[in-house]
């Protein structure tokens, strides 16, 4: 090999270990996410087991109340459940830890590949956060196809990977009703709203469940489902607020 051609092959390998670097950094976040300010989004909380295992995510919507995905609170009491909002670094103490005194589930919530999952708790105290608007009953704008979502949380930064340490955050489109439903066969539309680029790398994963999906400004959708976490042709699955959010307001 002449010396053009060494220094040519060696440029390359360095590339490939800095790309490599470059995407275990961007690995290191919800799934190809970044660090958010728990100050620019103190609407987003964690739930968490009395002894402070970070189980889901969830929405301040009012002082005293937080929605979140059915499948996050079905079965348990609300002496299980603990809600820490304000505190962005879930190894902290910063922010404040409420118990919860009531769990509403929407009484048709079985599966999360059935739908209505959604859930509101209610606070043992009132929160001095500014919470997150809900939508408006079926406000179609909210969900057209490739707008802009905002996804929080602190679930896992890759699909077998350890949950995260900070709060994360990351943009990705609303999926077509007509394209997810080739990705799933149990999406209903009316039910959920799917978001995520078609190579994928962005998504929400376990542990982010029952976060908010954010569109305009308001809680357009909560994490639910999905297979595997950022793989192409399987975008994440969001319950559709909208369908549900007079049901959900009556509760507040
Ligand atoms: C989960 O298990 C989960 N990629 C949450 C979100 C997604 C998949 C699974 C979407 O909580």
């Amino acid at each position: 090999m002449r010396p053009i051609r060494l220094l040519f092959a060696a440029g390359l390998a360095i590339s490939a270990v800095a790309v490599g670097l470059a995407s275990a950094s961007a690995t290191e976040q919800i799934v190809g996410g970044s660090r958010a300010s728990i100050a620019d989004h103190q609407y987003v909380v964690f739930l968490s087991t009395p002894d402070g295992f970070q189980f889901c995510g969830g929405t301040l919507v009012a002082d005293n109340k937080v929605v979140t995905a059915a499948h996050c609170t079905i079965r348990k009491a609300p002496g299980d459940v603990r809600v820490v909002a304000g505190r962005e670094d879930k190894t902290s103490a910063e922010g404040i830890t409420s118990a919860v005194t009531d769990i509403w589930i929407h009484p048709d919530y079985t599966d999360v590949r059935v739908g209505s999952d959604v859930s509101v708790l209610t606070l043992d105290q009132r929160l001095p956060y500014t919470p997150l608007g809900l939508p408006d009953a079926n406000d179609a704008t909210l969900y057209a196809a490739r707008t802009p979502a905002t996804i929080l949380g602190w679930g896992r930064t890759a699909v077998d990977g350890q949950s995260s340490q900070y709060l994360l955050k990351a943009s990705v489109p609303l999926v077509a009703d007509a394209d997810c439903v080739n990705s799933y066969s149990d999406y209903d539309a009316k039910a959920m709203v799917c978001a995520g680029l078609p190579d994928g790398g962005i998504d929400t994963c376990q542990g982010d469940s029952g976060g908010p999906l954010v569109v305009n400004g308001r809680l357009a959708g909560l994490t639910s489902w999905g297979v595997g976490c950022a793989a192409p042709g399987n975008p994440g699955v969001y319950t559709r607020l909208g369908t549900y959010v007079d049901l959900v307001r009556s509760r507040l």
